[in-house]
């Protein structure tokens, strides 16, 4: 007789019934578009506010009124004040009272309190002071509509030149972008790429512009340009673009006026000026304060600011590192006060793990803001679960020494260290026109996570991974207990976050690796990739330096003197093996193959098994998500699986590649307790690293070699396999 319970098919289809029946039943579906704003409120509460009500103040009204969570009936007193302990945006919340010497401040008390009623916070007393003044996305939106670097659809303010006329869809879908930064603080938001069309300065799109403005002014967010420096030559036809020629400051007057008309609150201009090809001001001989100070002047009287960029190199210098502080440090104090310098956090670009920039606290005389990358270029892009907190927080944290034991690189940049007019901070959006806005569910914790460090640079990697966690996913479970909720649900998954960033170092490029990407994508492995004719510096072999006697970029006094950029004692402690910090260790030397690390492994070993660790976190990462199946709605369970499925076989082959490819330099073998490659070598190399899921590992190319030999008459091409 058939007997269900006895037939292991049949129980594995009951259970799985009784999941989803479960699962529907307990957990609501989202589709992401809220964010971490997800919670409804039925409670009653009166809301008195004690000033006109403003566009701003209505948005605080509805967002307390829709919102509350705490006792039913009780009176909210949204009062301006004058304050002096309170920075402009800044704000004092009690129980029963909300206070600022703004509107916007008042905005921001009300998300707080929301945050802290939603995620089990008291309320008592609170005053809060955002670290930074200007807390910036910048979108590397093109005018065509496509993202730089963008994971996550089309771009949501551009669709081309032919598409500028504002639709209903377009406002509403900016005023949710409005929201969910101003409750996280973001402050300001650069519209387009900083490899910038000239055309962003055409009538036309700043008409558009002005329109996007228009939807992001109540809720605080001042808009910004990047501009192209030859925009007088492309844009305005001139004959030159130099800053100090008198047409040329004429053009950018009559620019900025006509800005301003449209946009009377407009925020300023982002320069990418001499960098990877654009134009900038060495074009005619002059400097990077030339060039800046030109357009800070023409923007003052509008209370503008120019944030130049110190992303710079050269090919064909010996150390690409070095670059952005050699051209800047002798330009302190030089730049014109509503001028700031963004500064990467790391001396290349956006890597799994760099040591600080050295420009964090040695430009004294001049506001250095942070930019950091929410958008994950080098990290996995849409496909890879990793929480940048970490990674930004080490950053913060790092202890520059400039002003003596404690100068972090937050406090020589929020304004504790160094007294500027300004502080500021940007973010690299990762933002775009997918339903949940950016590519992934856990990438929206990114986006979180940046608006909360920009407004409290003190916030641990936790606290915000908690909140993150509790507002985008408590709601949907109103269900189940509290403790059975944190234990099954909170904790794993907290976990995940916390260490998914180490994981990700470990896999791609552990101990200082650095720059090992296949190609211009950026995504997958390609430590051997160095086609004919590309700059060096564009390729792995010049960051790794593999040879037979070891590994690593000497950037030590016996090398590039890198190094030296460093304030004692980090200096001296960088330029040493010994006391360098393993996790750097091959970012600041080269180093033998057998090179003894502190634990007594050799340098190999140390390598080949954080790779090999690098995977299997990734595979416990996918036994915890598994647990929490019943807590979550079956779409982002499956998304998120299906994700960790591919990023596991990304890890593979990230490990794979390297230890193969470095392996034919240390000719040595494997620890015994590393599990042994499952992709050759030759065929990693051959492989279209942009499309891992493509490569093929050992055992599935022998079963295609069978099928393909088998089915030799169809034809059936090598591409097809599928898992
Ligand atoms: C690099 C990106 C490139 C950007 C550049 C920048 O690959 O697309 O234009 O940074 O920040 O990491 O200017």
């Amino acid at each position: 007789m058939f007997d269900p319970y006895n037939n292991h098919t049949c129980r594995s289809i009951v259970t799985l019934v009784l999941a989803i029946l479960f699962n529907s039943w307990s957990v609501q579906a989202t589709d992401g578009h809220d964010l971490w704003l997800t919670q409804q409120s039925s409670t009653a509460i009166n809301v008195v506010c004690q000033a006109r009500i403003s566009p701003t103040l209505a948005i605080a009204v509805k967002e307390l009124t829709n919102g509350w969570q705490g006792p039913k009936g009780a009176t909210m007193t949204l009062k301006i004040s004058n304050d002096n302990s309170l920075k402009k945006d800044g704000f004092r919340l009690n129980p029963t009272e909300v206070h600022a010497n703004t509107e916007l401040g008042i905005l921001y008390g009300v998300y707080e309190l929301l945050r802290r009623q939603q995620t089990k916070q008291p309320v008592h007393d609170i005053v809060s002071n955002p670290s930074y003044m200007y807390r910036i996305l910048n979108h590397w939106d093109n005018p065509d509509g496509t993202v730089e670097r963008g994971y996550a659809g089309h771009s949501i303010f551009w669709k081309g030149k032919d598409h500028l006329e504002v639709t209903a869809d377009d406002k509403r879908l900016w005023r949710d972008y409005a929201r969910a930064n101003a409750s996280i603080g973001i402050n300001g938001a650069v519209l387009n790429n900083v490899n910038a069309s000239p055309d962003i300065l055409s009538a036309s799109m700043l008409n558009r512009a002005a329109a996007i403005a228009k939807e992001l002014r109540p809720y605080g967010i001042q808009v910004y340009l990047s501009i192209n420096f030859s925009s007088p030559v492309l844009l305005g036809h001139l004959s030159t673009s130099d800053p100090l020629d008198k047409n040329v400051m004429a053009w950018w007057d009559t620019k900025v006026r006509e800005i301003y008309r449209l946009i009377p609150d407009f925020g300023g201009f982002l320069v990418k000026a001499n960098s990877e090809g654009s134009p900038g001001p060495q074009d005619y001989g002059r400097t990077h304060a030339d060039g800046a100070n030109m357009l800070a002047d023409i923007l003052k009287p509008y209370g503008g600011l120019v944030m130049w960029r110190a992303f710079v190199y050269r090919a064909n210098d010996n150390d690409r590192a070095k670059q952005a502080y050699t051209e800047f440090i002798p330009l302190d104090g030089q730049f014109h006060d509503n001028v700031i310098i963004q500064v990467k956090n790391g001396p290349i670009d956006f890597q799994p793990r760099e040591p600080f920039s050295p420009l964090f606290g040695a430009m004294k005389r001049t506001p250095v803001m942070p930019e950091l990358q929410i958008t994950q270029e080098y990290l996995g892009q849409r496909h890879q679960l990793v929480f940048l907190a970490p990674l930004w927080k080490e950053c913060l944290q790092s202890d520059t020494y400039q002003q003596g034991p404690g100068s972090t690189v937050a406090r020589c940049t929020d304004g504790s260290l160094y007294r500027h007019r300004y502080s500021a901070i940007a973010g690299v959006a990762n933002i775009g026109l997918d339903q949940n806005w950016c590519g992934n569910t856990f990438a929206q914790a990114n986006w979180y996570a940046f608006g909360r460090l920009a407004w409290n640079d003190s916030l641990s990697s936790r606290q915000i991974a908690d909140e993150w966690l509790r507002l985008t996913f408590r709601s949907a479970t109103a269900g189940f207990s509290e403790e059975g909720w944190t234990k099954n649900f909170l904790s794993p998954v907290r976990h995940i976050l916390l260490q998914s960033r180490e994981s990700a170092v470990s896999y791609m490029m552990p101990l200082g690796l650095h720059h090992l990407f296949a190609g211009n994508h950026h995504y997958g492995p390609g430590p051997w990739y160095a086609p004919k004719g590309v700059r060096p510096d564009w390729t792995p072999p010049y960051y790794h330096q593999a040879d037979s006697a070891g590994i690593g970029f000497d950037r030590s006094s016996k090398g590039s003197l890198a190094v030296a950029q460093y304030h004692e004692p980090l200096q001296s402690q960088f330029d040493n093996p010994d006391v360098c910090p393993e996790t750097l260790l091959l970012w600041f030397h080269h180093l033998p193959w057998t090179y003894r690390m502190k634990n007594g492994q050799t340098l190999w070993d140390e390598l080949c098994r954080l790779y090999d660790r690098g995977v299997k976190e990734i595979r416990d990462d996918q036994k915890s998500w598994d647990q929490v199946q019943s807590y979550i709605d079956a779409a982002r369970f499956t998304e998120v699986k299906n994700e960790l499925w591919r990023q596991e076989k990304d890890a593979q082959v990230w490990k794979d590649g390297c230890i193969l490819y470095f392996q034919s330099f240390s000719r040595l073998s494997l620890p015994p307790d590393v599990e042994p490659p499952v992709y050759k070598l030759e065929n990693l190399m051959k492989a279209d690293m942009l499309q891992i899921n493509n490569v093929l590992p050992f055992s599935a190319e022998e079963t295609l070699r069978k099928d393909t030999n088998e089915n030799a008459q169809t034809g059936v091409p090598i591409n097809t396999y599928q898992k």
